[in-house]
């Protein structure tokens, strides 16, 4: 038995009522580790960088153990570019090798660019129209019920690979695209975080998870996700496969990336 962990804290009022997103996290994780992950989830959604929360919801549900699916982890490359405006252009253009229309990778970003405020989830969007498919507005679909299958052995990896200490944003940023990649129709993903202070976005593709060191301006509080699909695929099947199918995320085998 597993235990699915979610937790969403906004500021002025619960999400549903308007309230300014905060904070989001999802972990699946062993009984023995329910309650420290709990607990962190509530620190982190009182000391945010976005804000302090005064709504927070806290959700554990069990999931059957042999209901979870393994999926290994993306090799992760890392582009230094020298500006947003570089990165920008770096990450449409990765998007348009990795099969998304020029038209949809350019409504995607414009999309990004253009948000009011931050999605609580991430858009899906036709990856040959560049229209949004899901109608959940400011909530998008929100990816969860996937973990790293042996953290040892995944912080192990990341430092052989030179990320160290501290990077929160991509080793959970690694395990979400890994699921998200590994989805029915899934062909590409366009992130950058909405922390003010985290200038860094990804792309990622059923080849790599590319982060580009600069996607948006320093100091801004507006981020998101996309979810670039092909035409034919079922919508519902979908996103149930993104909120509930339970995926451990493992790392490549020795020798790859
Ligand atoms: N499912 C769907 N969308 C999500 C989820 C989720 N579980 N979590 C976050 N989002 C969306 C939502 O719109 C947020 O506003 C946006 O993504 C950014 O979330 O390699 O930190 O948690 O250095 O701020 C990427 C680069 C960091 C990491 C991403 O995202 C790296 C990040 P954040
Ligand atoms: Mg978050
Ligand atoms: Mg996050
Ligand atoms: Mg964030």
């Amino acid at each position: 038995m597993l235990y699915s962990v979610r937790m969403r804290a906004a500021q002025g009022s619960s999400h549903e009522q308007g309230g300014k997103h905060i904070s989001g996290a999802e972990r699946l994780v062993s009984g023995e580790l329910l309650t420290s992950v709990a607990a962190a989830m509530l620190r982190r959604a009182l000391s945010h960088s976005r804000g302090t929360a005064d709504f927070i919801n806290l959700t554990v549900e069990t999931v059957p153990a042999e209901a979870v699916r393994e999926v290994t982890c993306l090799p992760i490359i890392t582009v230094n570019t020298p500006d947003m405006i570089a990165g920008r252009e770096s990450a449409q253009a990765m998007l348009i090798r990795a099969g998304v229309a020029p038209v949809a990778a350019a409504a995607g970003i414009s999309a990004l660019v253009g948000l009011p405020v931050s999605l609580r989830g991430a858009m899906v969007v036709n990856a040959q129209t560049g229209l949004r498919l899901d109608t959940q507005a400011e909530r998008g679909v929100r990816v969860s019920r996937m973990d790293i299958a042996d953290e040892q052995e995944y912080l192990h990896w990341l430092n052989r690979l030179g990320y160290g200490n501290n990077q929160i944003h991509l080793r959970e940023a690694v395990v979400l695209a890994a699921k998200v990649m590994s989805a029915p129709g899934m062909v590409a993903e366009l992130c950058w975080s909405d922390d003010p202070e985290y200038t860094a976005g990804y792309v990622a593709t059923p080849a790599a998870y590319t982060r580009f060191t600069q996607l948006k301006p320093y100091g801004s509080p507006i981020g998101g996700r996309i979810f670039f699909i092909q035409e034919n695929t079922d919508l519902k099947q979908l996103v149930d496969y993104l909120q509930y199918q339970p995926i451990l995320v493992k790392v490549p085998a020795a020798g790859g990336a």
